[in-house]
This record gives C-alpha cells, sequence and structure tokens, in this order.
C-alpha cells in the first residue's frame, strides 16, 4: 500500500493485513448537502488528522420476519471501533457507476447488499435491492481513538427478509437477534459487561430506531424525504 509521506508516521504494520488492505477503497467524498465531490481513499476519509473528510456511508438495519434487528459485535480486527455493538451492517459506497447512482438510492442500496455478504454471508438472492428500503440520511461525526474516526452522511436502509448467515471472522465476531422487547435488556447487559456501542447505532437508537420498528409494514409512513439529519 503507497503511503504518502504526510501518512508515514502512521504505522499501518501493527494493524490488520485484510483490513489494511481495505483502506485502497475509494469511497465517495461529498458536502454537507451529499453532493459528490469526488473519491477519497478509505484511509484519508477516516484519518483524524484530515478532517475526517465528510463521506457517504450506509448503515443497514435487517429484521427477521419475527421482526427481530440482527446485530453485529464488529471484530477485533477493525480499524475503527474494534469490539463494539453495532446495527447489521455498514459500509461505504464506493465511487464507481453502479454505488454511485442516486436514482432511487440505487447505489447505497447496492452497496448494502455488497457488503452484507462480505461481513455476514448473506447470498445475493436472498437480499434483492427491491427488498431494502432507503428512510433516511444522518450526517454525524464521532471519534474510534486518537487517529481514527468517522465523519459521514449515512443513508439508513431497512430491509426484512430471514436470511442464511455465514460470518467472516475478520469483519464480524458476533451476532445476535435482538426483539423490540429485548433491545432494553440488550443494552443494559453490553453496559455491565462492558461492550460498548458504536455512536451511530447509540445516536440512532435513541431518535429513531423504536418508531421505525413500529412501522416494518408501513416504512412509508417514517420516510425521511430529502433531509438530512444533523447530529
Ligand atoms: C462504515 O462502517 C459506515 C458507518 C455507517 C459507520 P464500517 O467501518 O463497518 O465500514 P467497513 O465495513 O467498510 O469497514
Ligand atoms: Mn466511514
Amino acid at each position: 500500500l503507497y503511503m504518502s509521506a504526510r501518512n508515514m508516521e502512521l504505522n499501518l504494520n501493527t494493524l490488520d493485513k485484510s483490513q489494511v488492505q481495505l483502506l485502497k477503497e475509494e469511497c465517495i467524498e461529498v458536502d454537507e448537502n451529499d453532493k459528490v465531490l469526488g473519491p477519497k481513499s478509505k484511509l484519508d476519509c477516516h484519518l483524524i488528522r484530515n478532517g475526517p473528510p465528510l463521506h457517504r456511508a450506509f448503515s443497514l438495519f435487517l429484521f427477521n420476519t419475527k421482526n427481530e434487528l440482527l446485530l453485529q459485535k464488529r471484530a477485533d480486527s477493525k480499524i475503527t471501533f474494534p469490539g463494539y455493538y453495532t446495527n447489521t451492517c455498514c459500509s461505504h459506497p464506493l465511487f464507481n457507476k453502479t454505488e454511485l447512482n442516486e436514482n432511487l438510492s440505487l447505489g447505497v442500496r447496492h452497496a448494502a447488499q455488497r457488503r452484507t455478504k462480505a461481513e455476514l454471508g448473506v447470498p445475493f438472492e436472498q437480499l434483492p435491492i427491491d427488498d431494502i428500503a432507503y428512510i433516511t440520511r444522518i450526517h454525524y461525526k464521532a471519534n474510534s481513538n486518537d487517529q481514527w474516526g468517522e465523519h459521514e452522511i449515512d443513508h439508513v436502509l431497512i430491509a426484512r427478509k430471514d436470511v442464511d448467515l455465514d460470518i467472516n471472522p475478520n469483519e464480524v465476531s458476533e451476532i445476535r437477534y435482538v426483539s423490540k422487547e429485548g433491545m432494553t435488556e440488550f443494552t443494559q447487559e453490553c453496559e455491565r459487561t462492558g461492550v460498548p456501542l458504536t455512536p451511530w447505532f447509540k445516536l440512532i437508537l435513541k431518535g429513531h430506531l423504536f418508531t421505525w420498528w413500529d412501522n416494518l409494514h408501513n416504512l412509508d409512513a417514517v420516510k425521511g424525504q430529502d433531509k438530512i439529519i444533523r447530529c
């Protein structure tokens, strides 16, 4: 991996090799209104000393047909927020024609399908694009440690499907289905055992998740149109 002189003091050798490879991915830098500015590497997008630059992301919330939400614990090999519990799948749409497509949010929906396969082993045919609904966008910023952080316009997506899982241990160390009624007990258990929740998941949990949960059969009622929620 080529590193500019400015990045030399970053010691990538101590990090997980597969995760370091993924730092070459081309993310999508955006402005405050989610307008595309251009490609930017995953590495550059997540360095606190760069800003971090605002980029486009997605957060998928996948429910089964019993209306339980699939949660994942991020693997210890993740560079940002290792060992944190979070929603089903998060990542970034890449700077290519398919994933840049803003028509009907097709780009982020394709990215969600790609990463749900990569992280959790969900076969493409079990999570078709048409079953992934766009809900809203959230602008937030959060540090993971003193070097790495997030600064994203996060496109929130919801799907309700029963799927087969084959988890990738480089991405995910544990999974759990949690019911709406079980969520409070789950967060209390995390607190008791010292397992942190990701900042974006905490924001969504506090502000929106239960309303969405009550409207899984009527998601049009909770769609946020064009507004970007600022956190
Ligand atoms: C980035 O997620 C997206 C959000 C909403 C934080 P991530 O760090 O899990 O991305 P990736 O799986 O591509 O490393
Ligand atoms: Mn990011």
